[in-house]
């Protein structure tokens, strides 16, 4: 008789203002995210420092492991594994990968081959961050070329497991495309929201190629792990340069997607870590208010200086449930 597989453990993750080459020395750090040209990151395989300016610099993404960590490289792509969840992350540099389409392309290509071939098959959340997002006009716009380049990179996808995702625009002029994210040994179940289109289906309209990424990821480990989430409804944006219901209208579309997996918003706030990014900086005491007012027992809130996708929006989050 064959013993058991035992279940897997969470992913432990979270903000923590623990010095960045302190948590590296820990064994279970399984990556460390910094955010802004000023976070202080020692060169380590685990450590990314991520183009998006926080307010609050000396806040740190970690992901913690429940088993020994290992480390590696494989061509431009970097990560860590504790054999259940896998870190990885890449850094394209446009000038040299034909532009944000081609270093899109690159990206995707190169981490979905090295997923699928690792222990760790299964791609649950991604992050995407690029420069100049809304450049352009109708289909030359920078947020459409990258979808492009995104989608013939993943290659043939079934619709309905694309992973989760955020993509959100730098602001400091570097030309380099950012992708990290998490995948792991079990499957995860994509959750779509009911008063959203689902993002492969967004009409013509939006661009030649639709964005590819699902709603939310419930992970075998019952976290919810939440893309990107704006003032969309069905496929359209709502309150076009309306800070205040943009915001509520943004806190209904969480609310909406946690009633998929039968999560109360008010459990759902002691047990989660949320990011919000600001078109606007100067609008992070205002959406940190309102972020609290409606989520009081909010385990962590991480305030970035960020471009929507969608250059009519002026605040997105992202987050998980753990
Ligand atoms: C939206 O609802 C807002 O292209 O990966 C949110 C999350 C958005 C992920 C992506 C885009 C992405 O369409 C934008």
């Amino acid at each position: 008789m064959t013993e058991p597989e035992p279940l897997p453990l969470p992913l432990g993750i979270g903000y923590e203002r623990t010095p960045a080459s302190e948590l590296l020395g820990q064994a279970d750090v399984l990556a460390v995210i910094g955010f802004g040209a000023s976070a202080a990151l020692p060169d380590d395989l685990r450590a990314l420092r991520v183009g998006l300016e926080p307010l609050d610099a000396s806040l740190l993404e970690v992901w913690r492991a429940s088993a020994p960590v290992q480390t590696g490289r494989a061509g431009d792509l970097r990560w860590s594994s504790d054999g259940e969840h896998l870190f990885f992350a890449i850094e394209v540099d446009e000038a040299t990968h034909g532009g944000i389409t081609g270093a899109a392309e690159h990206a995707y290509r190169t981490l979905a081959a090295f997923v699928a071939a690792s222990a760790t098959p299964h791609l649950l959340r991604l992050w995407n961050y690029l420069d100049a997002i809304n450049l352009g006009e109708g289909d030359a716009e920078r947020y459409r070329q990258f979808c492009d380049g995104r989608a013939r990179g993943m290659g043939a996808h079934p619709d309905t497991r694309y992973p989760a995702a955020t993509a959100i625009g730098r602001q400091d002029g570097v030309r380099v495309l950012q992708v990290y994210g998490l995948a792991a040994r079990h499957a995860g179940v994509p959750v779509e929201n009911p008063r959203q289109v689902s993002a492969w289906r967004y009409p013509r309209q939006y661009g030649p190629t639709a964005p590819t990424f699902a709603r939310g990821m419930l992970t075998a480990t019952s976290q919810l792990l939440i893309s990107g989430t704006a003032a969309v409804v069905g496929h359209a944006s709502q309150h076009h340069d309306d800070l205040v219901a943009q915001i509520d209208e943004t806190l209904a579309n969480l609310a909406s997607l946690l009633q998929r997996i039968d999560v109360d918003p008010s459990r759902f706030a002691a047990h989660s870590f949320l990011k919000a990014y600001l078109r606007d900086p100067a609008d992070a005491s205002l959406v940190a208010q309102a972020l609290y007012a409606h989520l009081p027992s909010l385990g962590g809130l991480l305030l970035l200086a960020g471009d929507i996708c969608r250059s009519e929006l002026l605040v997105e989050i992202d987050g998980v449930h753990r």
